[in-house]
């Protein structure tokens, strides 16, 4: 499918505010800035962007414990999040959820989760919704590799499938579970996995923008039109560690060069573009230029911020209908 150069820009300006926002968030965190416990999404972009971009503001989705990607890619303002992840009062959720309980229902994020393999079965109750209501809509879950041995994980694809629900379910398999490697502790095939529930199942190259909105594209448009559930299994690598502080011991020097310099989404995204005469250099430099000023912008904006009072402790507590 051939993207219009606006949904070109668009696409490389939700990147690059990802790969921004984690790379100021690995700084802050590592000069002790930030409360907190986070993890990071950067080199996974393509997975979010990709999927995300056929999504509307009613579709939803529901994150991992590595979430900021998943949230930008939402729509989700990037100075609230900076201020939730610092504690602070204006955070997107008041500054009571940091980092692994983000979420913004008014843009149709569910939330990351702390539990691994905790979004599927909540994007089972909304795509149960959009179908009774006929609404159209979609609901996406994310998952890790590691997660994709959890029974939630397993029980979710069956119920959509027998539901026959607008449920898409991404593996976003980045090799590790923590220092876990995929070939110790998966068995089969996740791909297998998700055709053995009789979903329409995809492998992706997850380092490319296209593949994954290419995929996402198919699968989305078939749930939307009543054509069921489906997984895609997205193949990527994440730069930094399983959490800020991990000394990645698991992975050699060269294994993280070669995910830096070889498997970087953004630059997969930028040669491809320039090398068709898509679009300009000078272009996609004007959008990491702007990426960066808005996320240094949230950063001083967050530091700034109040935190909450103890007041605020009694607010949030109950859900009010
Ligand atoms: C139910 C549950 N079990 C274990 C953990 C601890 N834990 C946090 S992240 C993680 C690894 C998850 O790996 P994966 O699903 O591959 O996602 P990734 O971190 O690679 O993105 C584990 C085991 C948890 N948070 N929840």
């Amino acid at each position: 499918m051939q993207l219009s150069r606006e949904d070109l820009l668009k696409a490389y300006k939700g990147m690059c505010e990802i790969r921004e926002f984690d790379d100021a968030v690995h700084y802050e965190f590592a000069a002790d800035a930030m409360p907190g416990f986070v993890h990071l999404y950067v080199g996974e972009e393509a997975s979010a962007m990709g999927i995300c971009m056929h999504l509307n503001e009613k579709d939803t989705i529901a994150s991992t414990h590595r979430g900021h990607g998943h949230c930008i890619a939402k729509g989700c303002d990037i100075t609230d999040m900076m201020k939730e992840l610092y504690g602070k009062k204006d955070g997107i959720c008041g500054g009571k959820g940091g980092s692994m309980h983000i979420a913004d229902l008014s843009k149709g994020m569910l939330g990351a989760n702390g539990i691994v393999g905790g979004g599927p079965p909540i994007v089972l109750g909304a795509a149960l919704t959009y179908k009774t209501k006929k609404t159209g809509n979609v609901s996406v879950g994310f998952f890790g590799d590691g997660a994709s041995n959890q029974g939630s994980i397993s029980e979710s694809m069956n119920m959509a499938t027998v539901l026959q629900l607008p449920a898409i379910f991404v593996c976003e398999d980045n090799g590790f579970a923590e220092s876990t490697a995929k070939e110790y502790a998966v068995g089969g095939s996740i791909l297998d996995r998700g055709k053995a529930f009789g979903l329409d199942s995809h492998e992706v190259d997850g380092n490319d923008f296209f593949a994954v909105h290419e995929a996402a594209k198919h699968v989305i448009d078939n749930a939307r039109n009543g054509k069921g559930p489906a997984l895609l299994h997205i193949k990527t690598s994440k730069v930094y560690g399983h959490f800020e502080g991990d000394a990645i011991s698991y992975r050699t020097k060269e294994e993280n060069e070669k995910i830096k310099n070889e498997e970087d989404p953004l630059k997969i995204f930028k040669k491809k573009v320039t090398e068709s005469g898509l679009l300009e250099l000078s272009q996609l430099e004007k959008l990491e230029n702007d990426a960066k000023e808005q996320v240094k912008i949230a950063v001083e904006e967050s530091k700034k911020a109040d935190f909450p009072t103890e007041k605020d402790l009694l607010t949030d507590v109950y859900i009010k209908y």
